[in-house]
């Protein structure tokens, strides 16, 4: 296969992380997109042993000029954007930022492409946020899209843009409409990793107890390191389109709690109702979680869930690691960190 030169927006977060040592894997060279003060953020490439081996620049999706330096000094031959101020919470806290960040700056993406590198692909990476409140279960490529967050809309924005670019300026531009994908390498205000995190230092006696939101919320949960694979296929397929990845199945904040406990060596059971609900250690009483309304989100009234038929098909994408699997991966890595004293993120 050639070998290309690659542009990684995003290169410091999970998924940059693991799509670029798949590319450095496949022979091609990665150029990462670093703002200012991402420095020192290099944890996840450090993890993965590839941080020496990217080629960064500074680009910075609230800096147009970054954008366009970036993309006409290295003419990639595709380009993953894959930046984004990326948890739905905080996006309420920062609408505009949000908005600029998550929308404008793709859309200084597209622009410097379409002026300075036509030939560029592009993937941008769309979300299942942009059903948000959606009136049908599963999700696909063509339900409507009802976003609840500024994120949400921020990210549809962008969504159309590319949808635009490619239709209207013909640019090979490309989405993937991911459910939420998770691994060691999940930051750690996302819940799995807040799960997995704070059940090993309670196993090792360094946190007493586990504070979370909704129990009862549902999430389509697969493994990161297979969705960056899929984001691959679908820029290097042969036509330019939009693509749901997702596992098509749903599981309970609980039942992960649930399941990492065990993973733990406790015994969980829960008593009292809604914000009085805990979650103690069968044998000893420990008190292993709390609810904090803190963390409640207003709830979703259909399940966000994705229907992967058309990358199934198309692509031969699938997610391959059941939500247990993926469990163990993250419980064993933050058991292993929390030991030898290096957790980072
Ligand atoms: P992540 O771990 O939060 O990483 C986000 C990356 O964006 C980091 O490298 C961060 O850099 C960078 N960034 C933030 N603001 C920036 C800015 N103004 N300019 C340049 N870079 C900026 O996210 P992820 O989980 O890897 O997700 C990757 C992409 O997929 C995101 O766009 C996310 O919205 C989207 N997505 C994720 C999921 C999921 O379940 N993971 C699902 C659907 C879509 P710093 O290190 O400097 O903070
Ligand atoms: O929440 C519930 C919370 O923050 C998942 C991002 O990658 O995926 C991610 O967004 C669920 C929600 O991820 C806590 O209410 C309960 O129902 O891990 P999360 P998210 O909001 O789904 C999408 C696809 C993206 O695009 C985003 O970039 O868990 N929940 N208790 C909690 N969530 C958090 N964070 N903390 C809690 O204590």
């Amino acid at each position: 296969m050639t070998k290309k030169k690659v542009l990684v927006t995003g290169i410091t977060g999970q998924d940059g992380a693991y799509l670029a040592k798949n590319l450095l894997d496949g022979g091609h060279t990665v150029l990462g997109g670093l703002r200012r003060n991402s420095e020192g953020k290099h944890h996840r490439l450090k993890e993965l042993r590839i941080a020496e081996r990217i080629n960064y620049l500074e680009l910075d999706l609230m800096d147009q000029e970054s954008i366009i330096r970036s993309i006409k000094e290295t003419r990639p031959d595709e380009l993953y954007n894959l930046a984004a101020q990326s948890f739905v919470h905080a996006s309420w806290n920062c609408p505009a930022y949000v908005s600029q960040a998550d929308g404008l700056g793709t859309l200084y993406i597209l622009e410097a492409i379409r002026t300075h590198s036509p030939e560029t692909r592009f993937y941008q990476a769309s979300t299942s946020e942009l059903f948000g409140n959606a009136q049908v279960s599963p999700q696909s490529e063509t339900t409507q899209f009802n976003p609840r967050s500024p994120y949400g809309v921020a990210k549809l924005y962008a969504h159309w843009m590319t949808k635009n670019y490619r239709e209207f300026h013909g640019l090979f531009a490309t989405t993937g409409i991911l459910f939420n994908h998770e691994s060691p390498l999940r930051g750690s205000q996302f819940v799995t990793r807040k799960i997995t995190l704070a059940l090993a230092r309670i196993a090792l006696g360094q946190q007493q107890t586990l504070e979370l939101g909704n129990l009862d919320a549902q999430r389509d949960w697969g493994y990161a390191a297979e969705y960056v694979d899929g984001m691959t296929s679908i820029v290097r397929n042969g036509t330019a389109e939009d693509y749901v990845l997702a596992t098509g199945k749903t599981h309970t904040i609980r039942a992960f709690v649930e399941c990492v406990s065990k993973m733990a060596g406790f015994e969980i059971e829960w008593s009292g109702q809604g914000e009085a609900e805990e979650g103690l250690d069968r044998r000893t009483g420990q008190k292993l979680v709390r609810v904090n309304p803190e963390f409640f989100r207003e709830t979703e009234k259909i399940q966000l869930v994705g229907n992967p038929a058309k990358a199934r098909r198309e692509l031969g994408w699938t997610s391959r690691t059941s939500l247990p699997d993926l469990a163990e991966l993250m419980f064993k890595a933050d058991y292993d960190r929390v030991s030898t004293n290096s957790v980072y993120f």
